[in-house]
């Protein structure tokens, strides 16, 4: 069965499609559509996106929506996390009050973003640093039928300093709590994908997956 990857984000594309390489199915890249995400939450824009990229595609596709949550800022970034350097804050920075699009590049949107959460925790000690990773993952048909919805997490805190050069997006400044002081981004991909977000979804997924194609098969 051949499947589509809904997203604009090459790390979330190298992540997805290494989890699922053994499963025989193929995993294809959609065009960007990057559709607006206009719900308030990561479930809604996760169905918003699936429903979107399955749509333009014309096939089966996989979408998911992910962030970071950090309880001592309010739980922002949230889902605000792709754009949260971009965003206005009230003063006591646990709100948005206003967004602006700078169209950034992602490597530099990223790095922004880091700088701005490791800004706003300054002072901060743990266990206040706290963090989680959610992602929201659905597959969607073209007309829009929703086949599958799941979520993980994985916890941790955040860093003093940005560490390491692997992964993607706030790997550098998030600590496992498996993971012995390291960022994500020092782990290899191996050892990152053994304990994310994104591995504990996609578990539930390839349950998922393996009735549904015992039930489809021809
Ligand atoms: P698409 O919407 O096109 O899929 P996006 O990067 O805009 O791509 P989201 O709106 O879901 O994706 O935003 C997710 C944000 O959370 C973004 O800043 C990512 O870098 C970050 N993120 C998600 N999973 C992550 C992970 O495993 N490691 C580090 N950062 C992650």
């Amino acid at each position: 069965m051949r499947f589509f990857i809904g997203t604009t984000n090459p790390g979330k594309v190298r992540e997805i499609g290494s989890i699922l390489s053994a499963t025989g199915c193929s995993f294809e890249r959609t065009e960007p559509v990057d559709p607006e995400e206009t719900e308030e939450d990561f479930e809604g824009n996760a169905l918003l996106k699936a429903r979107a990229y399955a749509a333009r595609a014309g096939g089966v596709t996989i979408s998911e929506d992910s962030g970071l949550i950090i309880p001592a800022l309010g739980g922002l970034p949230g889902a605000w996390s792709a754009r949260f350097s971009d965003c206005e804050l009230d003063a006591g920075a646990g709100r948005v009050v206003g967004h602006r699009r700078s169209d950034r590049p992602r490597e530099e949107m990223d790095r922004a973003n880091n700088e701005r959460v490791l800004e706003l925790l300054a002072g901060v000690e743990l266990p206040r640093r706290a963090a989680m990773f959610i992602v929201v993952l659905a597959v969607a048909t073209p007309d829009g039928e929703i086949l599958f919805k799941g979520t993980g997490e994985s916890h941790g805190w955040i860093a003093d300093a940005a560490r390491g050069a692997n992964g993607f997006g706030y790997d550098p400044i998030f600590v496992g709590q498996d993971t012995f002081g390291k960022t994500y981004a020092e782990l290899d991909s191996m050892r990152k994908n053994l304990r994310s977000h994104r591995m504990r979804v996609l578990k539930d997924f390839k349950a998922w997956l393996g009735r549904y194609l015992r039930e489809h098969r021809p």
